[in-house]
Order: structure tokens, then sequence, then C-alpha cells
């Protein structure tokens, strides 16, 4: 007898309801929820294939624990005993910063990512944090961070809305959307057409999103900063400017006409190859426009001024007036989001309160440089100690990070390293104790980061759609028991986790003036809590208290864990409304236009426009049936166009005699590997294209399919060295790389791997 189930598919940041189909134990198909709030039936080829994922037969069932040098199968119980006599000594003899811990991108995708590293990092008190922030989108943190003083006040674009969107490195055709949470990305652009509103696209491929805009630039990587301050200076010569309602909240607009006034169109033309009538059309129409979004993403962000850009967009969207109003940029409002305080002052963002060991790289909201990893464990040099024990969840650097070979070799030289992952892959394959998460079918679901991130404000929660299967532990009582662990608790209940969270919860809550819950008893509110287990309590506590909460009884009708689980679709909260200047926590009180570290970055910047690289320069591409590094074991999203093969431009080829389908050897500033070229006009001239997260060859894995089609590991083509100095963020776009053709005879190494047939 098959049953359906509602699931919200975790698998990228849309966050679409599924309906799921179940027999037993077994996911057998998954389509879109018709009646989700939200995302009103859509599903993406991954969402679909949500059973074959679940039950991928290389997942693993049970924890690893490695004896006499090999990884066996073990019982929970061995496994945290592992962990605990392995990772406490590190901590006890060396100090909390030994001990790493790196959280990759699906912890973002889960709730047990959302509730509990936050606790592990505060008991364990290290300062060496890494995570995938940092090959991402750590650059807009940072600029908001400096304008808005929160690094998480992100503002999104109002895409159902807005009259005309700027979209600058994405291409949500292939990724559904990044920094902007919205079901269906395709369907809404097509929308925005459709009611005679126009897209413009920048990006140096022809993707399926530059398709279908009305215009495109094909921009050279790396040099959007210069295009968006020129589109700035542009905007002031022209007397364009209009902050509208903003003009109150705004501190330091004189000062950024004064910053950019060298950028002229003409002035960064040749670098951006975007000629100056284009660039001034640019910014002409993004003032004419009744309303406007500038949206850009990780094309924008991973490039050695991925803050600048990111703050030049923001800058953009205040100085047309567009920031915070309808069809424009708006800061969302979660059900989770804490309690809105009143608007006023506050403590600002701080970069730089502690730097990294060897190359002195300073943090950006409490975390090092993800490239940096592999040096703060194998280089003794610098103050303090390396990094001698790891923590990683839901990440696999090995792959995603700059040069995984040197980070292989340092990871194999730990004294101690934990995985909290489903999969023997590249990286965990170094760890001494593997910890497995359930399916995902066997997980509850709720978006605590994407929805502060959505185009509409709307609340969604999906129990486990299967239980929890015999030998299976929750992820959210493997991370609070791994806290325990590496704390000093081993064996302690891990619901004292949850009770601790909420009971320091509640009592600041009680003691802020502004909460609903001021002045009340702790012991008596948390005694009101509703779910069936820990994580669901917190859930409540957070909706009860956020800013559509019941307030524990001030707003009877307001939200509760109860309330919510009776609308399994969701609730819909309505369409971003204007919020300032609440949200604004720099210590002016007011948006900071021209914060001093940007002002301090900007020589860089005009030192980049005499810059142009001598020959190619590589950048990434993203596949809609992919995903970074882990969805390469499932036959049905393999295959196909899905593949991993050098993009490059048809004149670029023929230069260098090289022929679609042969073999091609890339070098870049880390190593070199050897693809398959795939000859395309997607590519502009003198730009290359791989995609990233292959590379499924090392041993010791345990991923059948992928292993069989491997592909390559673009980032063995990076050194590590290259970064954003604001933010830490890698330089992962417009790297220069050479092309040699190979003739297919050439004996294979190890680092140039075997070419996969076609
Ligand atoms: N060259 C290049 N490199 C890039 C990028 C690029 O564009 N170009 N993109 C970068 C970006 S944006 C990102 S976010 C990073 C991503 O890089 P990572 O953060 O390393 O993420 P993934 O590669 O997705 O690997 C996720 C890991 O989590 C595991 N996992 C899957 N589901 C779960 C779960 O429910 N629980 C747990 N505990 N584990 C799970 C998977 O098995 C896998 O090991 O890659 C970056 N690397
Ligand atoms: N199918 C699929 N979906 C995904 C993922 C996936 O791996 N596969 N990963 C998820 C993750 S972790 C993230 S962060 C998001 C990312 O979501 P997006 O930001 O939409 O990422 P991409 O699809 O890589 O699009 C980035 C675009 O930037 C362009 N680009 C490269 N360099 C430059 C440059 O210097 N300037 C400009 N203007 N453009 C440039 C590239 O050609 C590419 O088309 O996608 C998420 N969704
Ligand atoms: S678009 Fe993203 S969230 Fe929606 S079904 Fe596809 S993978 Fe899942
Ligand atoms: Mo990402």
């Amino acid at each position: 007898m098959s049953r359906t189930a509602l699931r919200i598919c975790p698998l990228c940041e849309a966050t679409c309801g599924l309906t799921l189909t179940v027999d037993g134990t077994a996911v057998t198909a998954a389509r879109g929820d018709r009646d989700d709030v939200f995302s009103r039936g859509f599903v993406c080829p991954k969402g679909a294939s949500f059973g074959a994922l679940d039950s991928d037969p290389d997942r693993l069932r049970t924890p690893l624990v490695r004896r006499d040098g090999a990884l066996r199968e073990a019982t929970w119980e061995e496994a945290f005993d592992a962990v605990a006599a392995g990772v406490r000594p590190v901590a006890e003899r060396y100090g909390p910063h030994a001990v790493g811990i790196v959280l990759g991108n699906p912890n973002v995708h889960t709730v047990a990512g959302a509730l509990y590293p936050p606790v592990l990092l505060g008991a364990l008190g290290t300062r060496s944090l890494f995570t995938a922030s940092t090959l991402d989108q750590m650059p807009k943190h940072v600029s908001s961070g400096l304008l808005f003083g929160d690094a998480n006040a992100i503002p999104v674009p109002d895409l159902d809305r807005t009259d005309h969107l700027l979209l600058i490195g994405a291409n949500p055709l292939e990724s559904n959307g990044s920094l902007c949470t919205a079901p269906d990305f395709p369907g809404r652009l097509r929308a925005l057409r459709a009611r005679g509103g126009t897209l413009t696209v920048v990006d140096p491929r022809r993707t399926r999103t530059a398709r279908l805009a009305d215009r495109h630039v094909a921009i050279r990587p790396g040099t959007d900063a210069l295009l968006l301050a020129a589109m700035v200076h542009v905007l002031y010569e022209e007397d364009l400017t209009d902050l509208g309602a903003l003009a109150p909240h705004v501190a330091g607009a004189d000062e950024v006409r004064d910053a950019l006034r060298h950028f002229t169109p003409e002035s960064v033309a040749a670098a951006c190859d975007v000629d100056a009538g284009a660039t001034r059309a640019l910014a002409r129409e993004l003032a004419a426009a009744p309303t406007a979004a500038v949206y850009a993403r990780i094309g924008s962000c991973t490039v050695p001024h991925g803050t600048l850009a990111s703050w030049l967009v923001d800058v953009l969207n205040i100085l047309t007036g567009n920031l915070d109003r309808p069809g424009g940029a708006l800061f969302p409002q979660a059900a989770t989001d804490r309690t809105p305080r009143p608007a006023g002052p506050g403590r600002g963002f701080r970069l730089g309160r502690w730097h990294s060991r060897v190359s002195a790289h300073p943090e950006a909201k409490g975390e090092l440089p993800l490239s940096a990893l592999a040096e703060e464990i194998d280089t003794a040099t610098g103050t303090g100690e390396p990094v001698r024990a790891l923590l990683t969840v839901a990440a696999n650097p090995v792959l995603s990070a700059p040069d995984g070979d040197r980070l292989d070799k340092a990871l194999d030289s730990l004294d101690f390293m934990v995985s909290v992952d489903p999969y023997l892959n590249e990286t965990s394959r170094h760890a001494h104790v593997v910890l497995p998460p359930p399916p995902p079918a066997q997980s509850p679901h709720h978006d605590f980061a994407f929805n502060t991130l959505a185009v509409r404000n709307q609340v969604r929660y999906t129990r486990p759609a299967v239980p929890l299967q015999p030998g299976r532990m929750a992820e959210t009582e493997i991370l609070a028991r791994l806290t325990l662990a590496v704390t000093g608790r081993h064996g302690a209940d891990p619901a004292a986790v949850d009770t601790m969270v909420i009971e320091q919860t509640l009592g600041r809550a009680v003691r802020e003036p502004h909460s609903p819950v001021h002045g009340r008893d702790p012991a008596d509110l948390a005694a009101l809590l509703t779910g069936e287990d820990g994580p669901e309590r917190r859930l409540d506590l957070m909706l009860r208290l956020g800013p559509y909460g019941d307030g524990f009884g001030a707003r009877p009708d307001g939200l509760t864990l109860q309330r919510l689980l009776a609308h399994p679709h969701g609730i819909d909260l309505g369409p971003l409304r204007p919020r300032l200047p609440q949200p604004l926590r720099t210590r002016s009180g007011k948006v900071e236009l021209l914060p001093e570290p940007v002002a301090a970055d900007l020589p860089r910047l005009a030192r980049a426009r005499d810059e142009r690289p001598a020959g190619l320069v590589l950048v990434g591409r993203r596949h809609l049936r992919s995903n970074n590094s882990w969805m390469h074991n499932i036959p049905a999203l393999t295959g196909g166009s899905n593949r991993c093969t050098l993009h490059v431009h048809p004149d670029d080829a023929d230069r260098l005699g090289l022929r679609d389908a042969r073999p091609v050897r890339v070098k870049g500033p880390g190593g070199e590997v050897t693809v398959p070229a795939e000859v395309t006009d997607s590519v502009r001239p003198g730009v290359v294209s791989l995609p990233h997260g292959w590379g499924h060859d090392r041993p010791g894995t345990r991923t059948r399919h992928a292993a069989a089609d491997p592909g390559v590991n673009v980032n063995q083509l990076l050194d590590g060295s290259a970064l954003d100095p604001l933010s830490g963020n890698a330089v992962l776009n417009g790297v220069p790389v050479e092309l040699t053709p190979l003739t297919g005879t050439e004996r294979r190494t190890a680092a140039t791997p075997a070419v996969p047939t076609l």
C-alpha cells in the first residue's frame, strides 16, 4: 500500500514543497505539491529524483570507526566513544583552536545544521571555523555587515513585482536561484518579461538565463566591480540619483560620489570589455525604471573584488531609491527571525577581530577562509597551534575548495578527524569516525536560513515522511551528541543541549523590554512549549517569539508550532514589505554608504582598470541536474549534457588547435587536469568554463556510480592563494589558465586522470 507524504525539498535554495509517494519505507515518486503556498507545484529534475537520492545504496547505514588503519562499521556508542577519546585530548592539550570545524553547504538545508553548529561552536570556543561561505557568499555578508550593521541582512530582489532586473553572475535557470529563494525562478523571470518588465544579464557565458534576457552583457570575468562603479559614476554625473524615502536613513552618499569620481565608463571599458555607451545605458535604464532591482550572485562574489561588487550592488539599489521598496530589493521577514527590536543604533559590524595563524587572514563573521584550511593544518610556523583535530559536517572541501591535493595530504596528517556525512567520499575517507545522518525522507524540514532570503514571506514545516529506521540516529541527535562528546560531557543526555538553549533564549527574552514575554518567568514559558522532541520545541520557541508569533499568549492569533502543523502546505505571510530603519544595526543607526574598509579597498579596484589577462581565464558553471560535489552518484542526475567538459569558444579552439570531444590539458596556478573539450559559443572568446564538484577518482571512497565517470577536480587548478581580501572569499572565477591539446594517446598520470569516454 502506498501513501503520500509532504516534504520540503532540501536540494537547493528554492525550497519547493514536494508530494512524495511512499511504499513502506521507500520513496518511490516525488512531484511538486500543488497546494504548497510558495512553490505551487513547481519541481525540477533534482526534486523529482528525491527517491533515488534518498535510497542511494551507497549511503552509509551505520557509523564507521577507523581501526588498524581501516574504516569499519561500528555502533553509535562505539562511534561517540571514539570521538570523545580522539578529540578531547587535543582540545585539552593544545587548546580549543587546535580543533577545527568545517561546515559545508547542506547545513543550510537541514534542521540539524541550523540548530546545532552554533551550540557546538559556542561550547568548544574554537576560532578555527571554516565554512562553504568563503567559497561562496562571504562578500555579500561583509558588505551587508558594513552597510547595514548586520551580516545577515541581505536584501532580495522583489522578483514578482519589479519592472527591471539587472542580474549579474547568476544563472538561476540552472541553479534555481541563490540568496534569493524563489521556487520556479525561471517562471518568475518569464512573468517579469510577460508583464512588460526588462531583464538584463551580465555573464561571460551566454547562459540559459542570458538567453531569456532582453540584453546580455558578456563581461570579462572578475571585472563586475568596475562596471558597477562606473554605473554609480554615471548616476551622479547625470544627476540620476534619487534616494526617495530612503534619504533620512542613509549617510555618506556625497562621499560615495567623491570616492568613485575617477571610475568613468570610459576608464573601465577596456578592462571589462564593455563599451562606455553600454555602461551608461545600463545606469540610465536602472534609474528610469519605475522600480528596479540589481541582483548579483556567485559570479560576482568569487572574484578578487567580491566585497566591492557586493557593496556596489546595494549602492546602486540605494541611489536609485529601490532599496526597501516594493519592486526593488527588500529585507524579508522570516517567522523564525528574532523578535524585532525597536529601530536605533546597534553595535555595528567589525572585521578582523582575529586573524588566521599562518597567512594572517582577517576573520569575517567569525570565520577564516576555507582556502586557508590546508595551511592551518600542515604549517607549523605562525603563532599558536596548528589545527590537529577536525570536525567536518556536510562538507567536501577536498573537491569544493582550492587545491584538494594539498588538503588531502593535510587531512591525512591530522591527529583525529570526524565527518558527519552520509557518504564515504573524497573528504570523509580521511576521518577516524564517520557519523552518517539518515536519508532526507527520515528527517524533518524547515528552512531557517532560506526563509530569510525568500521573495515572499511564508512559513512551512514538514515532519519526517518516513519514520526513523532501526539503527538510524536523527542528525539533530548526532550533532547534539557530537557537541557533548567534544566538550567533555560525553554520555550526557543529548536532550540537555536543547533544554539549555531553550533556557538561555527565554532567559534573554524575558529581560528584553521589547519582547512580548518581557518580565515573565522563563520556566513557565518553557512548560508551554509543544513539539515531539527538542528540535521541535526549539522551533516552537522561535516561532512564538518571532515577528508573527503568539508571544506565548500576548498575541493569541499568532504563530505557534501547533498552528503551523495544522497547515501542512504552509502559511503565506504576504509579499515583502518595507522595513527600514528597523533592520539597521550600524553604530549610526543609518545605512553607512561608504564604510571605511570599503573605501580603503578602492585604490586596489582603481589599479584593476589597467590589468588585462595575458591569456585565457577560467570560469565555472552549474548544471540543473547537479549540485556541487555530492549528486554525481545518482544515475538519473548524471549523463546527457551533465558532463565535466571544458567549454571553449570556437575562435579559441581554432587558434589553439583544439577539437570538440578531444582531450585538453588545462594548467592553472595550482596544478593541471585533462578533460574533454566542448567547443561552444556559449562562452565568450578568451574564457573557458569547467564545472566544479567532479574528480571522484580518489581511492577509499564509496560512491560507485560517481567513480565510474569521475570527471576532474577544477579546484586543483587553484593554489588557494587568491582571495578577496576583505571577506577571505576564494577566487574561483577569472583564473588564468593555459591549454594544451592532447592527441588522446598521451600516457595518463595521477594528475591527468582518465578521460571519460564520450
Ligand atoms: N570551482 C568552484 N568551486 C566551488 C564553487 C564554484 O562555483 N566553483 N561553488 C562553491 C559553493 S557556492 C559552495 S556552497 C561549495 C559547496 O561545497 P561543500 O560545502 O563542500 O558542499 P558539497 O560539495 O555540496 O558537499 C556536501 C557534503 O555534504 C554531504 N551531505 C549531503 N546531505 C547531507 C545531510 O543531510 N547531512 C550531512 N551531514 N551531510 C550531507 C555530502 O555527502 C557532501 O559530502 O562549493 C564551492 N566550490
Ligand atoms: N543545479 C545546481 N543548482 C545549484 C547548485 C549546483 O551546483 N547545481 N549549487 C547551489 C549553490 S551552493 C549555489 S551558491 C548557487 C549558485 O547560484 P548561481 O549564483 O546562480 O550560480 P551559477 O549557476 O554558478 O551562476 C554563476 C554565473 O556567473 C558567471 N560568472 C563567472 N564569473 C563571472 C564574473 O566574473 N562576472 C559575472 N558577471 N559572471 C560571472 C558564470 O558564467 C555563471 O553563469 O546554486 C545552487 N544551486
Ligand atoms: S528547484 Fe530546488 S528545491 Fe525545487 S525541486 Fe528542484 S532541487 Fe528541489
Ligand atoms: Mo553555494
